[in-house]
């Protein structure tokens, strides 16, 4: 992996909803109106706001997602995608590489849009391992996954400065250390 590409990412043991960066992503379901593991969590900590916020946009496919304001967190938004739930099928594969992709779009096209219209100028991202939890999908598999999408992303896109890849357990954290040693 390039040099300039690895100084923007972090692997780190914590909670996703103790993060002060532009945006946190949230491994959310179609319905985008909460529910357990980080999901739950972040819900918890934004506060009732946010819950508003996701009712108005009315859900959101696989693979698929949607910004809202970060209400209560410290994080100024939440990008909320959806993972698939793992089936051992090649689409698993292609869905959590899109929920990646499109959250790190989603954080640039805020950007360039008019000030006026929705400036949320995002330039660190906080992601969970998205899937891994509920979902099932492997942790190494997800991993690899994860951090091939975003330096690929990172090497064709301008404007974002840290992705924080932020960990729920040690082991997990491993797994994605060892991971980026040999990408
Ligand atoms: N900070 C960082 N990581 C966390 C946190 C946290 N506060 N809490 C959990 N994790 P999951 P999924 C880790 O189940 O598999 C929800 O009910 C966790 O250890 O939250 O995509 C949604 O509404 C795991 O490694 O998400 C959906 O219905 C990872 O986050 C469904 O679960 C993802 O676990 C989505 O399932």
């Amino acid at each position: 992996m390039k040099e300039e590409i690895l100084k923007k990412i972090e692997i780190r043991q914590g909670d996703i909803t103790e993060l002060q960066v532009d945006a946190i992503v949230n491994a959310a379901n179609s319905s985008l109106l909460g529910g357990g593991g980080v999901d739950g969590a972040i819900h918890r900590a934004a506060g009732p706001g946010l819950l508003d916020e996701c009712k108005k946009i009315g859900g959101c496919p696989t693979g698929e997602a949607r910004i809202t304001y970060g209400h209560n967190l410290f994080a100024k938004h939440v990008i909320h995608t959806v993972g698939p739930v793992y089936s051992g099928k090649p689409q698993d594969k292609y869905l959590l590489e899109n929920c990646y992709r499109n959250s790190l779009f989603t954080a640039i096209n805020c950007n360039v849009k008019p000030i006026a219209l929705m400036h949320h100028n995002i330039k660190s991202i906080a992601f969970p391992a998205i899937s891994c939890g509920v979902y099932g999908y492997p942790i190494r598999e997800a991993c690899e996954i994860a951090i091939k999408t975003v330096a690929n992303f990172l090497d064709e896109y301008w404007g974002i400065d840290q992705v924080i890849f932020i960990l729920f357990s040690e082991e997990d954290v491993e797994v994605y250390k060892e991971t980026i040693k040999w990408l």
